[in-house]
């Protein structure tokens, strides 16, 4: 079965002195796990960072404005033929108070004790490599949403210039 399509999505990690912003996913895809925020590029935005920075907005209320790239992890699911692709963002300065919303509750989390045990099973493999400021790119076969078969995952100096993204649904 040909892989046909990919779609793209955002992640932002907001990180404050030796802590990081997560949220509790409230519904839908990875309910019940702390991540951070993002969701799909929807068509009509430029940039993958703007729809970035539109869902960290929606999801806790917090203005980001220096996003910085600092991985792209694509996620194979068996049976599933599209692809997804995730861009990690980094950001370090933001306006406003975190706040609920329909979709996340929002926890400061010590970068020592993240909880990894409540979080999707490739973080642990490359959040690590975020907290100590590197940069990667990965690629995860699961089967399920819980069990993964097979991954790479690598440092890199310098990530690929970005896509524009032009297949995205929603
Ligand atoms: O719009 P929706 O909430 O379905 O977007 C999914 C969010 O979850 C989006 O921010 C990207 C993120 N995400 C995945 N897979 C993984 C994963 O394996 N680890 C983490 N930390 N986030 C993921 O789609």
């Amino acid at each position: 079965m040909p892989l046909q399509s990919k779609k793209v999505l955002t992640l932002v990690l907001i990180r404050e002195a030796g802590r990081v912003l997560l949220g509790m996913k409230k519904r839908g895809f990875g309910k019940g796990n702390w991540n951070g925020f993002g969701g799909k590029v929807k068509i009509g935005e430029e940039t993958i960072e703007e729809g970035a920075i539109r869902e960290v907005y929606e999801e806790c209320s917090l203005t980001v404005s220096d996003l910085e790239k600092v991985g792209i992890l694509t996620f194979e699911f068996l049976g599933d033929r599209e692809l997804m692709e995730v861009h990690v963002f980094s950001a370090s300065f933001f306006e406003g108070i975190p706040k609920e919303s329909e979709e996340m509750q929002p926890r400061w989390f010590n970068i020592k004790r993240m909880p990894y045990d409540q979080m999707w099973p490739d973080d642990r493999y490359w959040f690590p490599l975020y907290l100590k400021g590197s940069r990667f790119t990965g690629y995860f076969v699961f089967a399920g949403l819980n069990k993964i078969v097979s991954q790479s995952l690598r440092e890199v100096e310098h990530l690929p210039a970005e896509e524009v993204p032009s297949n995205n649904s929603s």
